[in-house]
């Protein structure tokens, strides 16, 4: 029938016309994706240039990489015992590096002048990944002689620093290690931490902070010394407070300081690689610069062994801030044995009492007499003498 032919035909007409219709939607849609992926591209490259301009570009961005960054929800803490899907793993890298990407374009936003942003020739940015990070370390408890580390060791630095030779490192990070009296501990510590912390292109410095004298150990006034006495050499955004037995045993630990403070020795070989208890925040821990002036350091009056990372923990939360994680697969470290030390019999009636003393107790009222200070080439040391804090 010659109506419903021509109705047909013009049925099919508009079909065609959809057809073109999607097809040039198709095509635009294409070309503004490739001007916004164009203007990405052009924003790394900003990026990498702000970079050199090294101290202003640094602050504007300070958090470091969370590749498996987690919470302490009760749910998580059970999950640091067990290993981390590798899924789980990829999605929390991923939104991590996204993050991490719009924090550059936020700061290469910030930079207006344009001869910021054509000169190629100096380093880039590192990765955010480190690319030579080999997973699971073979930890060496019997280390070579002293001056053999020293010589085998050429990318480390006189004083113990050390940062990637080819790329600008992200993260500036004082390691403070309290300390006394475990000279082969130490050696051992240091033969296993510099490689690693090369490969993970952290730009850093160890600070052996040693107590002056045989009186009870007071390990946070140490660290709090650490900090400060750190401070005076360079800007470190991050700080990493390592006792000086525990040994990690893989690179993907990152010695970086995230959105968190971050407790690092989740899995330790001495207790089965099994955290002990969720709030623990002993062995190894970070906070950026800016987290520890917030809780104010450590209290300084745990004199004797225990509790005063506990008060840290307690610190920590009523800042509102809480202790990350990476999974207990990647934050393990072997323990080297020693004598336990005398406890202090005090720590937890200064737990109970510490909310009281969070403001008045810590970086606020430290006091301490720096007696020596030298920098051999593995490492800078300090040798203090701890005031007691006077009752306020
Ligand atoms: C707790 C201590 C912490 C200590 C943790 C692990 O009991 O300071 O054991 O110690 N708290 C109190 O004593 C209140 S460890 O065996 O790793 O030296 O960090």
């Amino acid at each position: 029938m010659p109506v419903a032919a021509a109705l047909a035909l013009w049925h099919r007409a508009h079909i065609y016309k959809a057809l073109v219709c999607v097809v040039l939607a198709l095509i635009a849609l294409q070309y503004l994706l490739s001007g916004v992926l164009d203007r990405r591209s052009l924003e790394t490259i900003f990026t990498i240039n702000a970079t050199r301009y090294g101290d202003h570009s640094y602050r504007n961005h300070p958090h470091g990489l969370i590749i498996y960054g987690l919470g302490t929800s009760p749910a998580y803490q059970a999950s640091t015992l067990n290993i981390t899907s590798t899924a789980q793993l990829t999605v929390q890298a991923s939104r991590d590096i996204n993050n991490a990407t719009r924090q550059d374009m936020n700061a290469t936003r910030a930079i207006s002048s344009p001869s910021n942003t054509t000169d190629l020739s100096t380093p880039q940015r590192c990765p955010l990944i480190p690319p030579n990070l080999v997973g699971p370390l073979t930890v060496t408890k019997n280390p070579p002689e002293l001056s053999v580390i020293e010589s085998t060791l050429t990318e480390v630095k006189q004083g113990g620093r050390g940062w990637p030779s080819d790329c600008n490192s992200r993260h500036r990070v004082a390691i403070i290690i309290p300390y006394r009296d475990r000279p082969q501990h130490l050696q051992t510590l240091l033969y296993n931490l510099h490689p690693m912390l090369l490969r993970q292109q952290v730009d850093y410095q160890i600070f052996i902070v040693e107590q002056e004298g045989t009186g009870q150990f007071n390990r946070a006034m140490l660290m709090n010394v650490g900090y400060v006495e750190a401070l005076k050499e360079r800007e470190f955004d991050c700080f990493i407070f390592h006792d000086v037995d525990l040994l990690p045993e893989n690179d993907r630990n990152l010695y970086t300081c995230p959105e968190q403070p971050r407790h690092m020795s989740v899995a330790i070989d001495k207790f089965k690689y099994r955290l002990p208890y969720a709030d623990l925040f002993g062995g190894v821990s970070a906070m950026s610069r800016d987290q520890f002036r917030q809780v104010n350091g450590f209290s300084n009056v745990f004199w004797g062994w225990g509790g005063e990372d506990d008060d840290m923990a307690n610190r920590i939360k009523a800042r509102g801030l809480h202790i990350s994680r990476y999974p207990a697969n990647v934050a393990r470290y072997k323990m080297l044995s020693h004598r336990r030390e005398k406890a202090n019999p005090r720590r937890y009636e200064f737990l109970k009492t510490g909310k009281k003393r969070f403001g008045t107790d810590g970086l606020i009222n430290l006091e301490y007499q720096l007696v020596d200070k030298k920098k051999p080439k593995l490492y800078t040391w300090l040798l203090v003498r701890l005031t007691p804090p006077q009752p306020s």
